[in-house]
């Protein structure tokens, strides 16, 4: 349960630190998954490209900055499954939502390496995933310590409040904000320990530095919606997800289309 403080805060910046989510055995699991998921199945050249570098890392940094990602967990271990669906974590996205209803939107790990952990531009996750209101919050599960050193996360403070914002795109370059008018050096560190979650708005403007620790910082994001927010492109399109708190509504128009890029031939459908 939140209390009205925090659903407050949330009301006032955007962002939201909840404490240990994750008692130590179940977060000891899900770590120890993690590290298996990394080695065997992600990306390791996944660091946000474009011109933005340049003002984000020196020369030396820009050659070696490196992050490890990789989506869906939940498709590669039963300890994320039960991560990504955790009751606590579901009771306050309804919350601050005011829904009755929760979906999981998708899952992604940003893991930074020791050392070389690239940054990320002042951005809003929108245009990454957009939708036609503000009814979606990213959760990101800490499975290390996080703090200035290692790249902890940053946010504009009450920055949602500006709402869908136009972001500089193209093919060379992560969707960002320009840099001159949104500066990391503006936004607040939201230090973590692991096993705490960071909740924030769709349109919450955030970014985060290098790792200049020699500590990894893994950090797993859930986004969540209210599944009458309607997805309108981007990651996960078209895809339906787990309902962690309360029952789909019917939304007309709205399919639930549980056969993702395949059409089933009539005679073929098997029910
Ligand atoms: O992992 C980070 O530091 C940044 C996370 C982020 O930008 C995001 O999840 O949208």
């Amino acid at each position: 349960m939140l209390t009205q403080a925090q659903i407050d805060f949330f009301s006032e910046n955007g962002f939201l630190r909840l404490e240990q989510v994750y008692p130590p055995e179940e977060l000891q699991e899900m770590s120890e998954d993690l590290n298996y998921i990394m080695h065997t199945f992600a990306n390791w050249d996944a660091a946000w490209k474009g011109p933005w570098r340049k003002e984000y890392l020196k020369e030396e940094e820009d050659k070696k900055a490196t992050l490890v990602a990789i989506h869906e967990l939940q498709h590669y271990s039963a300890a994320w499954t039960r991560a990504i669906t955790n009751p606590t974590l579901a009771d306050a996205v309804a919350t601050l939502l005011d829904t009755d209803c929760v979906e999981v939107h998708h899952c992604t790990l940003h893991a930074k390496a020791p050392d070389a952990g690239a940054p990320f531009p002042m951005h809003q996750d929108l245009p990454f995933y957009p939708h036609e209101d503000g009814r979606y919050i990213d959760a990101l599960i800490h499975l290390d310590n996080a703090d200035e050193e290692s790249g902890c996360i940053k946010f504009l403070a009450g920055s949602y409040k500006l709402g869908k914002l136009q972001h500089i795109t193209g093919p060379d370059t992560a969707p960002h904000l320009p840099t001159d008018k949104f500066r990391l050096q503006d936004a607040v560190s939201v230090p973590a320990q692991a096993g705490d979650v960071v909740l924030f708005h769709l349109w919450t403007v955030h970014g985060s530095s290098v790792n200049n620790s020699g500590r990894w910082r893994r950090l797993v994001r859930v986004g969540f919606r209210d599944p009458r927010n309607r997805q309108e492109g981007g990651q996960a399109m078209g895809r339906p997800g787990l309902i962690v708190k309360g029952r789909r509504p019917k939304i007309e128009g709205q399919e639930v289309n549980v056969y993702g890029n395949w059409t089933p031939p009539v005679a073929a459908a098997k029910v």
